[in-house]
């Protein structure tokens, strides 16, 4: 068999031989593979870390922070603020951006992350995962003010420059993608290196398997509940074939089933709070995801158009989210446009 290579010497490899990413970019994945690793250790702890549970306050989602929320929070926070490739940060839980103390030099990428998603899965120990995408900062015309702004982050997930996400499941994962296919790599702990063990992951454009949360059925729009009645009408239904159906309510570990074997995930728009054009968040959860899946063979789609199309407006806006198999995603997204 031949030897795997680790992270470091892959990151090196796509800088210098295929000159794919500059030093900066190479050093910021180094930096946040090693934050995940931390994180990692963290949440394999449980209740011996004493760290489950909540910590008793509310992040801007107006959702109950988790303890490990916060600590993964403040692993990526410290591990990337004093490299000097980052101008700044931005996460589901905190308010507003962070930007690199000045004590730090500054650097051109913008770091977007959701520490710890799927933690409403952390106390009863199912598999949970970081999220992350890195932007470029925007140039600003000379003599402007060369500070970083919320603004600078508002870019359609099609600019993104990375992005991927570490699973924290049986195995520790890392899935990455620096615009040319999706590479994993699977933490081996002895060593304390992610190893390359799977290259140029494929999505099926077909599947027999479908995620969503039926508790919610009664509140779909009809496009999601034709298509999802249609997978259940099974063999003798229009779509002339049986469907399973899995729903983990941790992102990563449903987008990371979905890279690994196919299927298709939906998180929709629905009648609850007509407001809201869906639960997920568009820049550090469905951007990243969304880019990944495409990397794959994929689609990502919010029911009507591409989500890396999506002009952002606000840093934590959220989004409906269809992604996964192609002939899938394609089949909803006719549903609700009708083309
Ligand atoms: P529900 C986790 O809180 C999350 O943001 C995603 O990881 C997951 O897909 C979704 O929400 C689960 O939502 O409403 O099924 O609990």
């Amino acid at each position: 068999m031949t030897q795997r290579i680790a992270l470091t010497r892959y990151l090196v490899e796509q800088q210098r031989v295929h000159g794919r990413i500059p030093p900066e970019l190479r050093l910021l994945l180094e930096v946040v593979a090693r934050a995940c690793k931390s994180i990692s250790q963290a949440v394999n702890k449980g209740e011996l870390g004493g760290v489950l549970g909540t910590a008793q306050t509310e992040n801007v989602q107006g959702e109950m922070q988790k303890q490990l929320d916060i600590i993964a929070n403040d692993v990526l926070i410290e591990a990337n603020e004093w490299g000097g490739h980052l101008a700044a940060m931005a996460s589901e839980e905190m308010d507003g951006i962070y930007p690199v103390p000045n004590r730090y030099p500054q650097g051109e990428y913008l770091l977007l992350f959701d520490p710890l998603d799927g933690s409403s899965n952390i106390d009863v120990n199912v598999s949970i995962g970081t999220i992350f995408s890195v932007l470029k900062k925007p140039e600003h015309p000379p003599g402007q003010n060369h500070g970083v702004s919320e603004q600078d982050f508002l870019q359609p997930g099609r600019d993104q420059v990375a992005a991927g996400y570490c699973v924290y499941g049986p195995q520790t994962t890392l899935v990455l993608t620096v615009g040319n296919g999706v590479d994993l790599f699977t933490l081996d702990r002895e060593q304390g290196s992610f190893m390359l063990t799977r290259e140029q992951l494929q999505i099926p454009p077909d599947t027999q398997e479908f995620a969503i949360n039926m508790s919610n059925m009664r509140h779909w729009d009809a496009p999601v509940k034709r298509y999802v009645d249609e997978c259940l009408a099974g063999l003798g239904g229009p779509r002339g074939k049986d469907f399973n159906m899995r729903w983990v309510a941790s992102m990563v570990a449903d987008v990371h089933r979905i890279l690994s074997r196919g299927g298709v995930f939906l998180y929709p728009w629905d009648k609850r709070d007509p407001g809201k054009p869906g639960k997920l968040r568009l820049m550090y959860e469905a951007n990243p995801m969304g880019w990944l899946v495409e990397q794959a063979g994929g689609a990502a789609s919010n029911a009507r158009q591409r989500i890396l199309d999506i002009q952002p407006n606000q840093l934590h806006e959220r989004v409906s989210v269809i992604l996964g198999s192609r002939n899938e995603v394609d089949r909803i997204t006719s549903y609700h446009t009708g083309l």
